[in-house]
């Protein structure tokens, strides 16, 4: 039975407060679960791109969209373990692999799929995959490959949701999510800023994740990124605040989460990045390309780190993948996600 964490008037509550009150409590939550100095990096890979039946109003790779868009088959598991260690060598700890399937199929393609995890998660990467719905059984396999991740989104509010896509309903994703939680995978699920929804449908959004039980992992939050030929081409941008408001409202309400700054940041200036930051975003994928659309240069995600003086998270070591190794060793700080405290506070903790 789902433990009610937050009922909706306080979340709306918490969202509708002043933006400066909401940005400075999410960076004390931000401060006393994580080290505010510390970045992870990921990387995103379509290991199959195009051709879904799903009917997502945003999506590049639907065929009920017209986007401009090359179709390609599943990739052989040596060309994704290359691309994992080439995103390894500059710096990421998590390669997540993207496969425009509306649902996974058991067959040739899924034991694949499982082969990649297998080979990710061996090289000491967080291996993440999203491949639409899936069982119970589907879910255990890939928990059995060492899966650690299973990234499956909300998108937006029950109430939006048919504006968004009709193909299948919220409790289709609920019920992925569930099967997840089950195989013991964690959860990145978040949303979509920019689809036309209301105020309301973002309180709505961000109260159903806080109340995932467990909550999620990780919370992507994605910016629309309009793609030409799809009915959301021409939507109005969301304004930036909002995109701060929402990031620091999943702070507050997931303090243990990673906080993922997903599509979108390549329209968005690097001082309202270093805001979401502030607000507790603490994940970036980087990287040229996101799937099918473009991302900011390596170079200008580590320039802007730096003139933050915020850190790359560095490689997991142990088993549990609690903590950096070094950072272990260095601080003697073992909380979830490591908030590097020292001394005394440390052996506390
Ligand atoms: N087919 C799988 C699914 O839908 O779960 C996985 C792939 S899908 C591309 C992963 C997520 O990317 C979507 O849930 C959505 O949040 C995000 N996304 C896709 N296209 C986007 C766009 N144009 N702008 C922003 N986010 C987008
Ligand atoms: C997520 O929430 N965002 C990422 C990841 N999870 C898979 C995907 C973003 C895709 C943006 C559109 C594209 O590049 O096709
Ligand atoms: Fe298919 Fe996923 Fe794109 Fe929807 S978001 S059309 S399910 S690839």
């Amino acid at each position: 039975m789902t433990e009610i964490r937050y009922s909706l008037e306080d979340v709306k509550a918490l969202y509708q407060r002043p933006l400066l009150d909401l940005v400075f409590e999410a960076a004390q939550v931000h401060r006393e679960n994580h080290n505010p100095n510390e970045m992870q990096m990921c990387t995103l890979l379509s290991i199959k791109t195009g051709g879904c039946s799903e009917d997502c109003g945003y999506c590049s790779q639907s065929i009920h969209n017209e986007a401009e868009l090359e179709k390609e088959i599943l990739m052989k598991t040596q060309d994704v373990l290359e691309q994992a260690r080439k995103a390894k060598e500059a710096g990421s700890t998590r390669f997540c692999m993207g496969a425009a399937w509306p649902k996974v199929l058991d067959g040739r393609a899924f034991d694949r799929v499982c082969d990649m995890v297998k080979g990710v998660s061996d090289m000491g990467l967080e291996s993440c995959v999203t491949l639409g719905m899936l069982t119970e059984e589907q879910a255990q396999r890939l928990a059995d490959a060492g899966l650690k991740a299973y990234n499956h989104n909300l998108d937006t509010s029950r109430e939006f949701y048919d504006k968004v896509v009709t193909t299948r309903n919220y409790d289709d994703r609920l019920e992925t999510l569930a099967n997840v939680a089950k195989a013991g995978i964690s959860a990145c699920s978040g949303g979509i800023l920019g689809l036309g929804e209301k105020e309301g449908d973002r309180v709505s959004l961000l109260h159903t994740l806080s109340n995932l039980d467990p909550q999620p992992e990780s919370v992507p939050i994605n910016m629309l990124v309009p793609v030409e030929g799809t009915p959301m081409a021409n939507n109005e941008r969301l304004d930036i605040f909002e995109w701060i408001r929402c990031i620091a409202v999943a702070r507050i309400l997931m303090p243990k989460s990673m906080v993922r700054l997903s599509a979108g940041r390549l329209e968005i200036s690097k001082e309202a990045q270093a805001m979401a930051f502030m607000a507790g975003a603490n994940a970036i994928f980087t990287g040229e390309k996101l799937l099918t659309t473009a991302n900011p240069k390596e170079d200008f995600d580590y320039k802007l780190l730096d003139e933050l003086g915020i850190k790359p998270r560095a490689p997991y070591k142990d088993e549990n993948q609690m903590m950096p190794e070094e950072e272990k060793v260095a601080t003697g700080c073992n909380r979830p996600g490591g908030c590097g405290c020292v001394g005394e506070e440390a052996e506390a903790a």
